[in-house]
């Protein structure tokens, strides 16, 4: 199942930087190398076994935007299942990038008018940290108001802290099939267990794709914080050669469980009874895994060999 993703906004305001660093592994400070993008580059992310996002990043400058909004509008536009519209929080160009920003929402009504849209106020780490909150209403009012009758979701984001993953594991989150059926194994799980929490993760970009919470946690941002603190780990694993596989936290509070899955996913396990043994848990996550893999091949109407496979060299 392949899924257009449109990537647009003001060149120079972060689309590369965040489309290598959640899909292809780069950390932050890397992205200060990336080149200008120039006209479109399209990149296939599998996704979830099944589920391929066909990212469209679209160069900024402004000779390409014309080009997008005339010779090659129906090419752009056509068959978007989500556009994520990235504005500069610095920029000083604030109506330009509106115009164009409107002239994209004209373009996806009269195309894909079924298209999901995410505005993300991008850079916020250049903005003081007490202003943050003020800066990102205003301009999610303003926004909101532009994109009528289109409905948009905005968020907050730097790719110098875990905004990035908030945003992104959203966006996905509205693509993935089957995501209730998801939720309501993974619920049933957490009771049987009794955890406080369990949530799963992408397998590639450690994305949480799904969660469930039997006991109220003070830290809304917790889930991208874990996000972003694992991926950061699982990278710097990768560059001895070696796999991040699982982990295991402990005090005197709780116990955490971080473990790979099925072939697309982590789990994390949070118990705060700590009598329970690591083993009993360990025990628990291993015999939900063939559940979990059954739910994944089984979306409707969608079996794809690719996805079969690496099911299959999971269960080894
Ligand atoms: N301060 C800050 N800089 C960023 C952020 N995201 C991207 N950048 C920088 O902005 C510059 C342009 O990024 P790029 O991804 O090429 O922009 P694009 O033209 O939209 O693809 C690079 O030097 C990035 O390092 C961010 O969240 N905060
Ligand atoms: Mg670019």
């Amino acid at each position: 199942m392949k899924k257009k993703v449109l990537l647009m906004g003001k060149s120079g305001s972060g689309k590369t930087s965040m489309r290598s660093i959640i899909f292809a592994n780069y950390i932050a400070r890397d992205t200060r190398r990336l080149g200008a993008t120039i006209d479109v580059e399209h990149s296939h992310v599998r996704f979830l076994g099944n589920l391929v996002l066909n990212l469209w990043d679209c160069g900024g400058q402004e000779a390409f935007m014309e080009n997008y909004f005339a010779s090659q509008r129906d090419n752009i536009f056509r068959n978007v299942e989500v556009l994520i519209y990235v504005f500069d929080v610095e920029s000083h160009e604030l109506e330009k990038d509106m115009h164009y920003y409107q002239s994209c929402l004209e373009a996806i009504l009269q195309n894909s008018p079924e298209a999901k849209v995410f505005c993300l106020v991008h850079k916020m780490d250049l903005v003081q940290d007490d202003q943050r909150d003020l800066v990102f209403k205003e301009r999610e009012e303003d926004l909101k108001r532009l994109s009528k009758p289109l409905n948009c979701t905005c968020f907050a984001t730097s790719i110098w802290d875990e905004t990035l993953y908030k945003a992104w594991s959203n966006i996905v989150y509205q693509l993935i099939p089957n995501v209730q059926q998801l939720e309501s194994m993974l619920a049933n799980f957490a009771n049987i267990i009794d955890a406080d929490e369990v949530l799963l993760f992408e397998r590639a970009t450690f994305l949480v794709i799904s969660h469930c919470e039997r006991k109220p946690h003070s830290d809304v941002h917790r889930f991208e914080k874990i996000s972003n603190i694992i991926k950061q780990f699982k990278l710097s694993c990768s560059k001895l050669a070696a796999t991040f596989q699982s982990m295991e936290v402990r005090n005197s509070c709780f116990s955490a469980y971080i473990d790979l899955f099925t072939s697309n996913t982590y789990i994390m396990v949070v118990m705060s009874d700590t009598t329970i043994p690591s083993a009993a848990t360990l025990i628990n996550i291993k015999n939900a895994r063939k559940h979990f893999e059954k739910l994944e091949r089984s979306e409707p109407g969608h079996h794809t060999i690719g996805a079969s496979i690496s099911s299959h060299m999971q269960a080894e």
